[in-house]
């Protein structure tokens, strides 16, 4: 990796490389280096199929936040000595960003102080997005939180997938089958004109954030690759989903999936004392929809990689994504136990 470094004007000889955090999409490494940490990634191509795009979009990101508000912190892209964004070899994509000091993520929310401050990182990015001319942007994965195309894709495994492969996950099958009324609410959100689309990270699961070692308050937000226009449910329902749950995603535990009530009520405060006062109708009507829409949007892709033969989601051992969708039919089950309760709870905290 020693010419990778330099392409960066990096001094190699001297700098650790060591694999680095739990993402399931890029291929992180953590670069020590004389005077300096950072941050190499080598980025999913499949995945991000025109990393362009990305390197595009957070430079509009990181201009319009510079000059409107110079002290806030966000990760900006390393050009490389030729003044690219990335590193390109063989067709591999190589980012390079300074690791942020004295910053650490969790892969569990074990208090409710620590939703409130990932659920405020994210809020205030998008707060601090707006009035962002979203048409010089573009989609860095077409269609990304489209429920719509997600369930086509999980029709279309489900035609190509092998009859053993789908009579083992036939209770999983059924299941987000039978509660495929989630993609008409959804459709409705996409057609409500009135629905506005704002810069949204669209991946705000815990380990996104950098936390302060010494404070324990959000210092950042980090993996930026899908900053873009979307919709708010994307971010507060990827929260609800993975801050008020008990297990992480990856957990079999199932009995132990459940949603905690406090958790929710700390991450609604952190986000919505940011946002609410920006929300339309439609917008404050939507987020009761945001959780469920999301945790059964990420379990059928887990489910939809399982019967692809997991050709998405990295994985350590067979039927991981099976698993996971199960993990996510659990906490869906349980939100919508709970859906009454949650509805108290948004309407207090917009109050
Ligand atoms: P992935 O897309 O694979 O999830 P991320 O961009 O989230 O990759 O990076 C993986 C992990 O590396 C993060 O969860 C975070 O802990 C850490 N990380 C990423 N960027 C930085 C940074 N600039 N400074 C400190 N830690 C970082
Ligand atoms: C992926 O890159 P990472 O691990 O933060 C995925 C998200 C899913 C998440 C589930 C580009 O995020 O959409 O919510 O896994 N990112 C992409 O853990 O597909
Ligand atoms: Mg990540």
């Amino acid at each position: 990796m020693q010419h990778i470094l330099q392409a960066f004007s990096l001094e190699s000889n001297d700098s650790e490389i060591q694999k680095f955090g739990s993402g399931l999409i890029n291929d992180t490494f953590l670069i020590v280096a004389a005077n300096e940490k950072y941050i190499l990634q080598k980025i999913n191509t499949e995945v991000f199929q025109n990393p362009e795009i990305i390197g595009k979009n957070l430079y509009e990101a990181d201009k319009h936040l510079k000059t409107l508000y110079p002290t806030y912190l966000f990760i900006s892209q390393i050009k490389t000595s030729d003044g690219e964004n990335f590193f390109v070899e063989n067709g591999n994509y190589w980012r390079l960003t300074k690791f942020i000091d004295n910053s650490y993520s969790i892969n569990t929310v074990n208090e409710p102080e620590m939703a409130f401050e990932a659920a405020r990182a994210f809020g205030e990015l998008t707060v601090k997005l707006q009035g962002l001319d979203l048409t010089k942007l573009k989609p860095s994965i077409p269609r990304f939180h489209d429920l719509s195309l997600r369930y086509e894709q999980f029709k279309l495994a489900l035609q190509n997938a092998s009859p053993a492969l789908k009579a083992a996950s036939k209770t999983e099958i059924d299941f987000y089958e039978s509660n495929n009324g989630y993609v008409e609410t959804f459709r409705k959100i996409q057609q409500d004109e009135t629905y506005p689309n704002r810069m949204i990270h669209h991946d705000t699961k815990i380990n996104n954030v950098l936390f302060d070692k010494q404070t324990q308050k959000s210092l950042c937000v980090c993996d930026l690759d899908t900053l873009m226009p979307g919709k708010i449910i994307s971010d507060l329902g990827d929260m609800v989903r993975t801050y008020s749950s008990a297990e992480s995603e990856e957990s079999t535990e199932f009995e132990h999936v459940k949603i905690r009530l406090t958790y929710i009520e700390a991450l609604m405060n952190g986000y919505l004392g940011k946002l609410k006062k920006n929300l339309t109708p439609s917008e404050k009507e939507s987020l009761i929809f945001a959780g469920p829409f999301m945790i059964y949007m990420q379990g059928l892709r887990f489910l939809t990689d399982h019967l692809n033969g997991d050709v998405y989601y990295q994985i350590s051992y067979k039927n991981q994504n099976l698993n996971r969708a199960k993990n996510q039919q659990a906490l869906l089950e349980d939100y919508q136990l709970n859906q009454t309760k949650i509805a108290t709870i948004i309407a207090a905290t917009l109050s």
